[in-house]
């Protein structure tokens, strides 16, 4: 298979980052919220909304199922597009953790069908969600090292030293067999 992807982590703000797609911690209503997705809306404009918009009214009920993907065009962000994700409510089942990591997998593979090679990820659950950041991170990054795809760089961008830090202990801990 591919070359397995070793994820880059920066500090700072999502929505000023020049990538192929954008990732955008949503919810399954697909309607625009607070937190990255409050900023990524913003900062993207009427044309991107306009885009969603679209979305939500093709899609069922709800548009927008916990740990799936789905692309809309970015606007006026310095990207191609944006891929919105929803990720799971902590606490709310056993089965959080693996839809933590199906919301990456998902985002990789609309990546892959767009092309996208360069993807920047927001730490999803992580904020209004309250998913804790020192469980969420060692998911998000094996996540995407163990997928299969053709992304070649993904960018976790942290809104703060602390999310840095614990994506940082994440990344350099010896890997951990999954089952
Ligand atoms: N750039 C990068 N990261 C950011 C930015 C930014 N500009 N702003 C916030 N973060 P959250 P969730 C971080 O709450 O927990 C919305 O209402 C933030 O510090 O944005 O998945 C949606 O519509 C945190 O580390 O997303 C949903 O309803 C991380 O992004 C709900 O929130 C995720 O925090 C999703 O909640």
């Amino acid at each position: 298979g591919p070359a397995m992807v070793r994820p880059v982590l920066v500090l700072g703000d999502i929505t000023t980052q020049s990538v192929d797609a954008v990732v955008n911690a949503a919810n399954t209503s697909l309607r625009p919220g607070g937190g990255v997705d409050g900023a990524i809306t913003r900062a993207a404009g009427p044309e991107a909304l306009a885009d969603r918009e679209r979305v939500i009214a093709e899609h069922g009920t709800p548009p927008l199922p916990t740990g799936e993907a789905v692309a809309t065009i970015a606007g006026d962000l310095d990207a191609r597009w944006i891929i919105h994700t929803a990720g799971p409510v902590y606490p709310g089942s056993a089965r959080d953790a693996d839809l933590l990591a199906s919301c990456h997998r998902s985002v990789l593979r609309v990546a892959d069908e767009l092309g996208a090679g360069t993807v920047a990820f927001p730490a999803i659950s992580t904020g209004i969600f309250g998913y804790p950041v020192e469980a969420a991170a060692p998911i998000a990054i094996a996540a995407v090292r163990e997928a299969d795809t053709a992304v070649e760089e993904v960018r976790f961008v942290l809104f703060s030293e602390h999310h840095l830090e614990v994506f940082r202990e994440a990344l350099d801990a010896p890997r951990r067999p999954v089952h």
